[in-house]
């Protein structure tokens, strides 16, 4: 895989082997039957408790059986899943960023003790529940209200476009909690099972189609008192967990565009036209010079988040720097190398043109490309432009 200015020199010993064992992973397990699952719209579920063994789920958390890896190693991890499809490394994404990272650190003990162990090993799955059908970039808005009852409170609303909630076991739900002055947003865990909850599968989707996504309904949801998160409160909550998401983008959409790159190079020095390998036709050779530059760069802006989160420098902005261009990078190259291996290229044969349909749902969530410009316009002028 692509590493030109040597990154691999600065990793260490356990980074590496990290990084070699979830390659080894995604090579053998993923990648022979990866475009059977996309074509078909299905994740492969046998894997789900195998890459919990393999503690691919929260990597970089402590305590609870997880493996607490260097922010270097998660994001190493997060490129490799998605080198083999984005709709994987949403997967580990989702439990560990969205729905273990939340537990962990807003949960109680009990809520701690009770879900990050089997979620670390993939016997439980979760979601995590934000958007709503009025309510994408402008989560604040959100519906979905809870009420004080008689020993916990009431849930009711719904929520859209929540990867896996079609075969979650629980469901962090952000709700606006209608009892307390200014109705402060709170995560409340759902277990999926608890009546008035409902789920239906989107399906048709033609992007990350090797993922589940699905929608939910609370009518009159019942959930007890000790299933609040209770250490946060207000928007910082939703939006802090999505700072741990948005790191791991940062780093899985690089490995999309490192496997477009690989697939294409490898092409283009096997593929004869006019006598000799497209690859030694300058046209060619334009389109992998400019890919593997902006590849590296991108390597570069993820190695360095990396270090200061690290550190516990890491703003959040920094983060939406990385988000926004790596997978507009990603988008882009991924498409270059779709191109270069012309009709073969439009085929579930060869890897780009699949990355390259996920990349469109990875621009789309965890904020637009355009929330991103709007999160960095914010911070360079002080000047909001949301509305
Ligand atoms: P705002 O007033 O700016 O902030 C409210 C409070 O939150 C703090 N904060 C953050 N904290 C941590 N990380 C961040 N990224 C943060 N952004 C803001 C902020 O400091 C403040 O704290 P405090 O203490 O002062 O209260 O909040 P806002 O409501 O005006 O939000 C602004 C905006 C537009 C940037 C935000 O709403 C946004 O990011 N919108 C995009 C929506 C989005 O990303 N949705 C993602 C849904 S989940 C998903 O897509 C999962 S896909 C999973 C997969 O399959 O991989
Ligand atoms: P909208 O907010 O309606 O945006 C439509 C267009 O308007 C976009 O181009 C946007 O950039 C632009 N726009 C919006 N506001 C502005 C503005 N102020 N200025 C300029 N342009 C603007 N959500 C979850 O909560 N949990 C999940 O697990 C999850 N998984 C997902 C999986 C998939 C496959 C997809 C497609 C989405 C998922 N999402 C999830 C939802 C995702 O986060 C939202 O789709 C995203 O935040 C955008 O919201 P929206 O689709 O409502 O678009």
């Amino acid at each position: 895989m692509l590493d030109y200015v040597g990154l691999e020199s600065e990793l260490s010993q356990e980074e590496r082997m990290v990084r070699d064992t979830a390659r080894e992973f995604v090579d053998e397990k993923v990648k022979p039957d990866i475009a059977d699952h996309w074509i078909d719209g299905t994740f492969p579920m046998d894997l789900v408790t195998e890459m919990g063994e393999m503690g691919f789920y929260a990597p970089n958390l402590d305590g609870y059986g997880l493996p607490n890896l260097s922010e270097t190693a998660y994001g190493l991890l997060m490129q490799e899943l998605e080198a083999g499809d984005s709709g994987l490394r949403s997967m580990a994404s989702v439990q560990g960023a969205l729905v273990m990272y939340p537990i962990h650190a807003f949960g109680s003990d009990e809520q701690k003790d009770e879900w990050l162990p089997d979620m670390g090993r993939g016997e439980k799955i979760g979601c995590f529940g934000l958007t709503e059908p009025q309510h994408g970039s402008n989560p604040s808005g959100m519906e979905t209200r809870a009420e004080e009852a008689d020993g916990g409170y009431v849930l009711n609303g719904s929520k859209t476009w929540i990867t896996n909630a079609p075969i979650a076991d629980v469901a962090i739900v952000w709700a606006r909690d209608k009892t307390s002055d200014d109705n402060p947003v709170r995560g409340f865990l759902v277990e999926t099972d608890r009546d008035g909850f409902s789920v239906n599968k989107i399906t048709e989707k033609l992007s990350l189609r090797a993922s589940i996504t699905g929608e939910f309904g609370l009518n009159d949801v019942f959930v007890p008192e000790e299933n609040v998160l209770p250490g946060v409160s207000g928007m910082k909550g939703p939006l802090s967990c999505l700072t741990q998401a948005r790191y791991g983008i940062a780093w899985g959409a690089v490995g999309a565009a490192m496997d477009s790159f690989k697939v294409a190079r490898d092409y283009a020095t096997d593929r004869d036209q006019f006598g000799k390998p497209i690859g030694g036709f300058q046209i060619q050779q334009e389109k992998l010079a400019e890919m593997a530059t902006q590849i590296t760069t991108a390597q570069l802006l993820a190695h360095r988040l990396a270090d200061l989160k690290e550190r516990g420098d890491l703003r959040p902005e920094q983060v939406s720097m990385a988000k926004r261009n790596n997978v507009r990078m990603a988008r882009d190259q991924s498409r270059i190398a779709r191109e270069m291996l012309g009709g073969n290229g439009i085929t579930a044969d060869y890897s780009p043109m699949r990355h390259m349909a996920n990349l469109e749902t990875v621009y789309t969530y965890e904020g637009t490309h355009d929330i991103h410009s709007l999160i960095l316009g914010h911070d360079l002028t002080g000047i909001p432009a949301f509305e």
